[in-house]
């Protein structure tokens, strides 16, 4: 059976927040995907926040009574609680009482596969629990203390953040082991030159739908928050026979708390190291303009949003009045409209990456034989010549050529 939970939807008066209903969406999207379900969804004026609960006395009150009719065996609140103010909460609800964080880590915890990826959710977790620890110990509870455990005047609280810092510390360092892979992974691809061109999006755009349209890859897809939280990356081939490798990764979200963007930062690499974004966009989700810009501020933190981004508009096929769709592309730069699922419209999309790609460049210096005279033609032609030098036994070339063609140079190279 599933949990019965009540939401808070926290309203701080902020002009710039999201339409009411799309907040309490996204909360009841976010409690199915823990396995709960809101059976009742509250408006929680906060303004001025009261520094003791974040919402106001009467509000706290009203939810009391509601959890009493209710049954509900959860109270999840929409914005971000202070440790002091959750006890505060839970306690005047007697019931377990947690917000959107919490929710977004519990769902990352279950969702978590790989030994990478339950690294990453047990950083994010301990991160988020750290400073928050203050005052469960009031009481300066000295417990027996075994060998390293616990020293002289220490405080149960102080053992608890000190082995939780340890714990952050180890973690940390396993991690560093995982990206240094990644890292000798990435120079690999890097020397071949091929391309690497990753996925990115809100949750549930149809990032990994789209993966397996464009290569064999099999990743699953499945409509819910938080379906991939590892990356996967598969080499493909253009319809202009260049190489390149396609990658798909956790999707982002809107507050996404920053504890989880800086545990992912593994995963997340594989973003800020592309050639190339292709900017998957929910446009059957009709509030699809603001989740757009939430995963803009998510790539300006990783320092990914100025780089070649192509705007996939998906999910065409639910849309049931086609004729706005010229309308919403027009409104983007280098934007295409797609059905991932339907396969529609797919070669106009690589056409898209193609002109994008021709478009980057790489310096190269290579020794070519004496008799490859096509090759330093064609590095006139496809791209800008640094130097030639004709020495005895061969041709040295600095170039900067489009990724396309530097790699027939390579193969050429001695
Ligand atoms: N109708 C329709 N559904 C689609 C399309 N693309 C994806 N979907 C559906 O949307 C849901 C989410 O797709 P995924 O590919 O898992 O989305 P994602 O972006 O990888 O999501 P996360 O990994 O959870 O971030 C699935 O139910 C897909 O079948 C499309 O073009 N049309
Ligand atoms: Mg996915």
């Amino acid at each position: 059976m599933k949990e019965k939970v009540l939401v808070g939807v926290v309203d701080f008066k902020d002009h710039s927040a999201w339409p009411v209903d799309d907040v309490i969406y996204e909360m009841k999207e976010l409690v199915t995907a823990c396995g709960g379900e809101v059976v009742e969804t509250l408006m929680c004026p906060a303004h001025p926040p009261s520094a003791a609960t974040l919402i106001n006395k009467g509000k706290v009150a009203e939810i009391s009574e509601r959890v009493k009719a209710t049954g509900v065996k959860t109270v999840v609140l929409s914005a971000e609680l202070k440790g002091h103010q959750q006890r505060e909460l839970e306690e005047a609800f007697g019931v377990n009482t947690i917000d959107r964080t919490q929710l977004i880590l519990d769902i990352f915890a279950r969702r978590a596969s790989s030994q990478e990826g339950k690294l990453q959710v047990e950083l994010a977790q301990l991160q988020y629990r750290l400073p928050r620890l203050a005052g469960h110990y009031d009481e300066l509870s000295r417990q027996g203390g075994g060998i390293g455990t616990m020293g002289p005047g220490e405080t149960k609280l102080e053992v608890d953040r000190r082995r939780i810092a340890e714990r952050i510390d180890r973690i940390r360092k396993e991690l560093e082991d995982v990206t240094q892979a990644r890292q000798t992974k990435r120079k690999k691809r890097e020397d071949k030159h091929i391309p690497l061109i990753s996925l990115v999006g809100y949750t549930n755009a149809g990032k990994s739908t789209l993966l397996n349209t464009l290569t064999d890859a099999g990743q699953v897809t499945k409509d819910g928050l938080f379906t991939t939280l590892d990356s996967l990356a598969r080499q493909s081939v253009l319809p202009n026979k260049q190489r390149v490798v396609f990658s798909d990764t956790v999707g982002f979200m809107h507050d996404l708390p920053h504890n989880l963007i800086e545990a992912f930062k593994a995963t997340l690499e594989e973003v800020q190291s592309a050639d190339l974004l292709l900017h998957v966009v929910d446009v059957s989700n009709h509030n699809f303009r603001n989740l757009k810009e939430s995963v803009d501020i998510v790539l300006n933190q990783l320092e990914a949003l100025k780089k070649p981004t192509v705007l996939v508009l998906n999910k065409i096929d639910l849309l049931e009045d086609p004729t706005v769709l010229e309308v919403i592309r027009r409104g983007f730069d280098n934007a295409v409209t797609i059905s991932a699922k339907e396969k529609t419209n797919i070669d106009q999309l690589l056409s898209l990456v193609e002109e994008a790609l021709s478009k980057l460049a790489v310096t190269l210096q290579v020794k070519l034989p004496l008799d490859r005279m096509d090759l330093i033609n064609l590095a006139h032609k496809a791209g800008e010549v640094i130097s030639v030098d004709y020495g005895e036994k061969f041709i040295t070339l600095v170039a900067r050529l489009p990724h396309h063609v530097a790699g027939k140079f390579e193969q050429a190279s001695s």
